[in-house]
């Protein structure tokens, strides 16, 4: 039985053929549910490939759709909002006191293709969609549905440098595991899983590679953007994302400081300390708060042993090699090793 965990079990049902399949796949120890499953190359819990199953069978991209698609605890929350309020605008002004943002967390306005809208044997929940439709995916791109890469539909893909991201991903999990599930222990167990490329859709260096070599073979659909960029340059990578989304700020709005504005409301100082941010929870139970730690850059500095650090450096040079990536991108250089 793929599924041990009682919360996964009431959230949906696994046919006949998934069953069979997943208990073919090599099988490893997870990080908040009990096991992870290997399938062609990437490694999930069978909830999500479940749902990049679902979603990949049945979502009907629109030309006009929003994809923004991440390796998890690369900036998802903040991209949601940043993009919410690039593309609404016009609806909800940065500069007002009403904005969705001050009362909703970000993945509840700007909702998940999986656990969010399709669920295996459910009937897709297409109620809270956005208009234009913006969803998010932590899918690997060979996952992705047909429809979004056959429409003009647009992607955006957030990664960032695998040892804050390994950083984030392993205080997530020890704070959101599923009934008393005691997971990954040690950072010394989390460092070795994730160097063998066992985490939640990793490896994380075939993630973000498939993207990388995708973005350059396609750089009108998907726009590559790293974490760090976000973070030392947001006025001009904000206007780049506009740009290349089809809502370039005009001058007008440029005076008024609306860039600066959006910046602002979506910061992690901003929407950290927000009460819903503070104190809520999304429907499946996990405390706002969980998505806002630190939120800066270089935290790895801080739990990692000079060891740790040459063993991910090593792994992740060797798989990038040749790629460009460490060249294009400070996140992935050698410099920030
Ligand atoms: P998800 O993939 O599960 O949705 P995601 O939002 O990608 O999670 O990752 C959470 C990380 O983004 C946290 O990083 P940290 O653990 O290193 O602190 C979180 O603090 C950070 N984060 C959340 N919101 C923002 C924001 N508005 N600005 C900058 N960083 C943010």
């Amino acid at each position: 039985m793929a599924t041990t965990n009682e919360d996964e079990k009431i959230l949906y049902q696994e046919d006949d053929d998934f069953k069979k399949l997943i208990t073919s796949l090599p099988r490893e120890k997870g990080w908040r549910v009990p096991d992870i499953y290997q399938f062609q190359g990437f490694w999930y819990h069978s909830l999500m490939l479940n749902c990049f199953f679902e979603s990949q069978k049945h979502f009907e991209a629109q030309d006009s759709d929003i994809v923004l698609a991440t390796f998890p605890k690369c900036g998802t929350t903040w991209l949601k909002a940043l993009v919410f309020t690039i593309v609404n605008r016009k609806k909800h002004s940065p500069f007002s006191q009403e904005h969705p943002l001050l009362t909703s967390n970000p993945h509840a306005i700007v909702r998940s293709l999986e656990f969010d809208i399709f669920l295996p044997n459910r009937t897709p929940d297409l109620s809270s969609l956005t208009t234009p439709g913006i969803v998010a995916t932590h899918s690997n791109f060979g996952l992705l549905a047909n429809s979004i890469l056959e429409t003009k539909c647009r992607i955006i893909y957030l990664c960032r440098n695998p040892k804050d991201t390994f950083i984030s991903y392993f205080h997530y999990a020890k704070k959101s595991r599923f009934n008393y599930y005691e997971g990954i222990s040690s950072i010394e167990e989390g460092v070795d899983m994730f160097c063998k490329g066992m985490i939640p859709c990793g490896p994380i260096w075939n993630h973000v590679l498939d993207y990388w070599k995708a973005s350059l073979d396609s750089p009108d659909k998907i726009f590559f953007v790293t974490y760090e960029e976000l973070q030392s340059e947001p006025v001009s990578m904000l206007r780049r994302m506009a740009d290349f989304l089809g809502y370039s700020f005009s001058d007008e709005e440029e005076e008024s400081g609306m860039v600066d504005a959006i910046v602002k409301l979506c910061s992690f100082e901003k929407l950290s300390n927000l009460k819903v941010n503070v104190d809520g929870k999304a429907g499946y139970g996990l405390e706002y708060k969980h998505y806002f730690r630190k939120g800066g850059v270089g935290d790895w500095k801080n739990h990692l042993t000079n060891e740790m650090v040459e063993r991910m450096d090593a792994v992740v040079e060797e798989k990038l090699q040749g790629s460009g990536l460490m060249e294009a991108k400070a996140a992935f250089s050698k410099s920030n090793a």
